[in-house]
């Protein structure tokens, strides 16, 4: 299967995580490409020109990543990552990681898309609020609970680590210094730490 990716975009690390977590590098190429280029062989296989985009063995160009890491999940059950028990639990923290992600994302895409003028005002603010809110209430979620890690736990730091990467300025570690010692719990994991975006 091919993979399309770029090695800053908290979606597509999402994927390569799960990718590592069951052990499919062998059967997942990771092919970097710029999706605000535009390019035509990949507007040939994703029309929106997105990544992440995993092209199945059958063909099929998958989008969305929370899809395509159930995808995986399907095909590739072990080490489960969406366990039977909890799942609503699961799914909640898979729900807020990706929130983080698509928050920060959507403040560094329209800054990128008119770079003149830069993101604007209203919508920074309204994402910048969305994502305290959003670390409030995973600090008051994860206080004290070990990681699992499954697959709302991967989301979660991916996010995290997102905002390190675009937002440090928000400084969440010393705002939620629950939510920063869970995370210590799962940084250095090498499917986390062998993807981090730089
Ligand atoms: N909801 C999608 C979002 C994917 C997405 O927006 N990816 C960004 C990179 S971080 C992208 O490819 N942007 C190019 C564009 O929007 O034109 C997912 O979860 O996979």
């Amino acid at each position: 299967m091919k993979l399309y990716m770029s090695p800053t975009s908290p979606y597509a690390r999402l994927v390569r995580v799960v990718v590592r977590e069951k052990g499919l590098q062998d059967r997942i190429d990771e092919n970097p490409v710029d999706p605000w280029a535009s390019e035509d062989h990949f507007v040939a296989v994703n029309p929106v020109s997105r990544v992440p985009t995993l092209v199945t063995d059958a063909g099929y160009a998958l989008t969305e990543s929370l899809l395509i890491a159930q995808y995986l999940e399907g095909e590739f059950p072990q080490p489960p990552l969406i366990p039977n028990s909890n799942t609503d639990l699961v799914y909640y923290k898979m729900g807020l990681g990706h929130a983080l992600s698509d928050q920060g994302v959507a403040v560094i895409a329209a800054g990128k898309l008119d770079p003149e003028r830069g993101a604007p005002e209203a919508l920074v603010d309204r994402r910048r609020e969305g994502l305290r809110r959003t670390l409030a209430a995973l600090e008051e979620t994860l206080a004290g609970r070990e990681p699992a890690p499954d697959l709302g736990d991967l989301a979660v730091v991916v996010g995290l680590e997102y905002l390190d990467f675009r937002f440090a300025d928000l400084e969440w570690r010393s705002h939620f210094p629950a939510l920063a010692k869970w995370h210590e719990g799962l940084r250095s994991r090498p499917s986390l730490a062998g993807t981090a975006p730089a």
